[in-house]
């Protein structure tokens, strides 16, 4: 009888669910199971799993227990559902970003003693140091940003340094605050994890702290990815009490330069309790949106649009261009070489840093509220004030007015700020121009034509990520794809008028079911993770077998092996489908069409009234 086939496990720790996803040896996605936390754990309490602190005070956070206790419900969930568990042969982890988890000092004792016959949470109740988890929601840190900032020189100096200006929701700040408003639990921490750091200390439940995905460091502030190593002046800004810096370093630990490492076997709590097999190894987590980058593999110069209730646009870059506007991660499957704060990785081979930047058009850092972001909600309220609610007549609108040939150049554009957002800095209200000319172009309060409100919207935010991406690739050409995800990313003319702005193909990830070829309804972060645990098992059994070039292939390279090989062996009914994709696992939803010659004229001329619309004239 052959053997079964290797599994591979992605997580993802989100606000809202703990999510697995169980993917085959060539990446197909087999099987996924959920546990949502207002739901699933309702003793807890939370909405969009989260609680909120006293009315004014911005404070978002959730239970740390949670994450453990749905860990719990999860295995049991996937016992039930009879994943094969025993095959599975790596797993990964994605956590939601910047949030901070404290461990007790004797947090490694009972991490290495876990009794298989019993639950993990009520074995871990002293685990923790706080007992709570400060969410990205949470705004409660400015003043602890202004520490940073200050610390550093300028936004722009903290940028360069950490690749983001200060942000309330990033873990320096953060663990700032903890150490003010707490200071004996702050004293009583032996290590800081986050979220995805933790989900994989707890894989391993071998009473060791897992070391910090250096993907994930970046959404500290306090990682200084010049030098690759945690910046002193952060520290010591976060550190207080005359800038003592040791203790700090200590709870922060060790750094993962290299995404694919083996960080530990999987716990014998889950072997004894749950039949994994001991030979399943653990790499180390990430972030959720450096997990969901990777389950597009983004390739350089390709990028992300999530058109959700907000719009983030990820671009993957070969360079750093940190700007205080966005967000500079490394790459979160790469195999760096090791940092002076990091783990040595042995063996490996060193390839070209990569990066990915994240813009984020939301005010994230004053708090989530349904009128803030500059992104569906401004989409959607066009609609509902000028097209009865109603998406086909915005569309249909829409269609009307774009650009039929190059000639057709723009002459009006419309900025919704409904509330401040923060790309670009300071932006509020709502400002409308009409005129081929940016300096006398008119400020009006409404097109006259009505169908121009739909098209003006749509091309003022694709212009602005054509923009910014543009300026973060340092190539007028900007973007040579863009993945659509989120609602907004179903409707056919967003994705039209994005390839004709963009200037590059609309794309999607796509599978083949047996019968026809879909959109991928997988869950994208867990996914991208699982991903990860098959790169890691790769190289791992390679270098067991002293195979020193295989153990160290990069991750995109692996994933195209694997799509190569899962192409050649589909059935000829996939391949000679109608819509059948050019790369397996990747289809166009748009292609610039004739009237996409239009905007590259229009970029300048935008860009001028967006600097008039933040001046107010
Ligand atoms: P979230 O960001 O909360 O995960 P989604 O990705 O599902 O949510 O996106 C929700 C948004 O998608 C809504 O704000 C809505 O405006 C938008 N949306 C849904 N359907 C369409 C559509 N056909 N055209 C444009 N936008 C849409
Ligand atoms: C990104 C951010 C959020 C969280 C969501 O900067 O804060 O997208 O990662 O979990």
């Amino acid at each position: 009888m052959a053997p079964p086939q290797p599994l591979f496990l992605g997580l993802d720790c989100s606000t809202q669910a703990l999510k697995a996803s169980l993917l085959s040896s060539d990446l197909r996605v087999l099987a996924e199971e959920e546990v949502r936390f207002d739901n699933d754990l309702a003793h807890f309490g939370t909405r969009g799993g989260v609680l909120h602190g006293p009315e004014g005070s911005g404070e978002v956070f959730s239970p740390v227990l949670q994450p453990v206790e749905a860990l719990d419900l999860l295995l049991e969930r996937i016992k039930a559902a009879g994943w094969d568990v025993d095959s599975i042969r790596a797993v990964s982890a994605a956590g939601q970003q910047h949030a901070t988890v404290y461990w007790s000092h004797e947090a490694s004792r009972l991490l290495g003693t876990l009794d298989p016959g019993a639950p993990m949470a009520p074995q871990l109740l002293r685990a923790f140091s706080r007992d709570i988890i400060p969410n990205w929601q949470d705004s409660s840190t400015g003043a602890e940003c202004a520490e940073i900032t200050a610390a550093l020189g300028s936004a722009e100096q903290l940028a360069d340094a950490t690749g983001s200006s200060a942000h309330t929701r990033f873990s320096g700040a953060q663990i700032a605050k903890f150490r003010k408003v707490s200071p004996e639990a702050y004293a009583d921490t032996a290590r800081i994890s986050l979220v995805s750091s933790m989900v994989t200390t707890l894989l391993c439940a071998d009473g060791d702290v897992k070391g910090i995905d250096e993907s994930d460091a970046c959404g500290m502030n306090l990682w200084d990815m010049r030098s690759r190593a945690w910046s002193e002046p952060a520290l010591a800004a976060v550190a207080g009490g005359g800038g003592d810096t040791a203790a700090l370093r200590s709870k922060l630990g060790l750094v993962e330069t290299d995404g694919g490492r083996v960080v530990g076997q999987i716990g014998q709590w889950f072997v004894k309790r749950y039949g994994f097999s001991p030979e399943c190894i653990v790499l180390p987590g990430t972030g959720d949106n450096p997990a969901t980058f990777l389950s597009l593999v983004l390739r350089e110069s390709e990028g992300l649009l999530s058109l959700g209730t907000s719009d983030v646009v990820m671009v993957s870059t070969a360079a750093y261009t940190p700007h205080p506007e966005y967000h500079a991660f490394f790459h979160p499957a790469q195999i760096a070489p090791p940092s002076k704060d990091g783990t040595a990785v042995a063996g490996a081979q060193a390839e070209q840093l990569r990066y990915f930047n994240m813009l984020v058009y939301k005010s994230a850092y004053v708090g989530w509220s349904p009128l803030t972001p500059d992104g569906s909600l401004a989409r959607e309220h066009v609609r509902d004030k000028y097209f009865a609610k109603c998406w086909d007549d915005f569309n249909a609108a829409a269609e009307r007015l774009r650009p039929k040939s190059a000639a057709d150049v723009p002459s009006r554009t419309a900025f919704w700020w409904l509330l401040p957002d923060i790309i670009p800095a300071n932006a509020h209200g709502v400002h409308k121009y009409e005129g081929r000319d940016a300096a006398s172009a008119g400020s009006v309060d409404a097109f006259a034509d009505r169908d121009a409100e739909a098209l003006a919207i749509l091309e003022s935010q694709m212009l602005n990520y054509r923009s910014r991406s543009s300026a973060i690739l340092g190539s007028p050409a900007g973007l040579s794809r863009a993945y659509v995800a989120g609602g907004a990313g179903k409707n056919p003319t967003i994705c039209a008028v994005a390839a004709d702005v963009l200037a590059c193909p609309v794309s999607k990830a796509v599978e083949w079911d047996g019968r026809q070829w879909g959109e991928a309804g997988w869950n994208a972060c867990s996914v991208g993770v699982g991903y990860k645990a098959r790169w890691g098992w790769e190289r791992e059994a390679a270098r067991q077998r002293g195979d020193g070039a295989r153990a160290s292939i990069g991750f995109d390279d692996l994933i195209a092996e694997i799509r190569r090989a899962r192409r050649a062996a589909l059935p000829a009914e996939a391949l000679s489908a109608a819509d059948a994709p050019d790369d397996e696992g990747v289809a166009n939803v748009a292609v610039p069409g004739p009237g996409a010659g239009a905007y590259d004229a229009a970029v300048g001329w935008w860009q001028a009234l967006e600097a008039r619309a933040l001046a107010g004239k």
